[in-house]
């Protein structure tokens, strides 16, 4: 097999979107073959963005009972078990995606048993405590971090289907030299919540792939600086063109959930035979749920709108004598899969010292929101729906509220005046 050398990019502030680079009118797939290949390719963006709020996820519960009754069907699974890699053929037969494709989400399966075992024994083989570096954030890189972000990276480079990386870990977005084919655009946070890892709580990887545009094809890049702008154009996508999006938790369990656009399933790790083995078929986050999860550490700083509302659950009187429950655990992807479960809010709010929050639009926000959907939940910044954001840089950060759809509309319904 070729090696696949990666070119770091050059420097250059304005594509950190200081000054927003123009993005092109609309995005093509490369080729007719991906159109017929990937589900809503040949949709206009607001079907895209129909089928990401509802149809498909309506088009998964009239597809339910096969998969619940295949599930059932398994009784003992280790009898008839359905890998994620026997999954992943399925879709590619029905027509859902390509055989590329199916290749990158394969590595991207590797690459969380890489870091689900890392993670494992990080208080044994000295990998807990900082990096001694800062990420572009600003914030203390953990050791964890870099070595998932290698881990990630490499797994992604080493398919040959993989064009352009961004990762929470790397100022910009970088360019996959050599490539077979596919191009692909994956955008990842390798360990979310990893402030959490020393103390062994949950922590998470969040991932989301895009098709490459072919008006930013790299094809056409001359010079390194058309290069970094090609890239960070192709990974400047809005959600509702996201072709898969999905995380992994790292917890007493391990659990790959993910979707490619047709409802989202849930894979757990069977250590015993190193395989994701399907636990959660066509997951559906609850209606509503009398859980929300907020740092409230912040209740001060935020607007009034959103202290409001919060207030509104703690008040019993309103909720028959029961308020809400409040859980937080401090990492996204573990909040996130109890809010899918078991229903309820998440949020984390603008607040006056930061007034667009905390959390990442392109591999955070934006991953989580196309599940939620894709699972009969929402996704909002409190304003507008977060799939339609046009990003204008890569690390750009939103304020988010998601989980189950009657939740995330009372929230709307005091930011929003609905
Ligand atoms: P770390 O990766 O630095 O631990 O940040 C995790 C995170 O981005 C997200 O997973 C959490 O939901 C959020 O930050 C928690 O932030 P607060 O500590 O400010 O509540």
């Amino acid at each position: 097999m070729a090696s696949h050398a990666a070119v770091d990019l050059p420097q250059k502030a304005a594509c950190l979107g200081a000054s927003p680079l123009p993005r092109p009118a609309r995005f093509v797939p490369r080729r007719a073959a991906r159109k017929a290949a990937c589900s809503a390719s040949g949709a206009s963006r607001t079907q895209k963005a129909a089928v990401s709020s509802g149809v498909a996820a309506k088009a998964a519960a009239t597809e339910a009972p096969s998969a619940n009754s295949a599930a059932s069907d398994q009784g003992d699974y280790s009898a008839c078990a359905t890998t994620f890699t026997t999954w992943l053929i399925k879709q590619e037969q029905l027509g859902i995606i390509d055989s590329e494709f199916a290749v990158v989400l394969s590595s991207i399966a590797l690459a969380c048993k890489q870091i689900a075992s890392l993670v494992g024994r990080a208080g044994i083989s000295n990998l807990t405590g900082l990096a001694g570096e800062e990420n572009v954030q600003g914030e203390a890189q953990k050791k964890l971090d870099v070595v998932s972000n290698t881990v990630f990276s490499n797994c992604l480079r080493s398919t040959g289907r993989t064009g352009i990386i961004a990762s929470e870990e790397e100022e910009f977005p970088v360019f996959v030299e050599e490539t077979y084919s596919g191009n692909y655009v994956v955008v990842f946070d390798p360990l979310d919540g990893s402030s959490n890892i020393d103390a062994g709580i949950s922590v998470g990887s969040i991932f989301g792939a895009y098709l490459p545009s072919e008006e930013c094809s790299m094809e056409d890049a001359e010079d390194g600086e058309t290069l970094l702008n090609n890239c960070v154009l192709n990974v400047c996508q809005p959600g509702n063109m996201l072709k898969a999006a999905g995380y992994c938790l790292y917890s007493t369990s391990t659990v790959l959930v993910l979707s490619v656009g047709n409802g989202v399933f849930g894979f757990t790790l069977d250590p015993l035979i190193g395989e994701f083995v399907m636990s959660h078929p066509y997951m559906q986050v609850p209606e509503s749920g009398k859980i929300y999860s907020f740092n409230e550490g912040n209740y001060d700083m935020w607007d009034d709108d959103v202290k409001a509302y919060i207030n509104s659950l703690k008040d019993p009187d309103k909720w028959g004598g029961k308020p809400y429950s409040s859980r937080y655990i401090g990492a996204l992807v573990g909040d996130f899969h109890r809010t899918m479960l078991y229903g309820g809010i998440y949020g984390y709010p603008g607040a006056t010292n930061a007034p667009n929050g905390k959390l990442r639009l392109l591999y955070e926000c934006a991953p989580m929101s196309f599940l939620a959907e894709q699972a009969g939940g929402m996704g909002s910044t409190g304003k507008e729906r977060v799939l339609d954001i046009d990003p204008t840089a890569v690390h750009q950060r939103v304020p988010l509220f998601i989980g189950s759809k009657k939740e995330v509309e009372y929230l709307e319904s005091f930011t929003m005046g609905k």
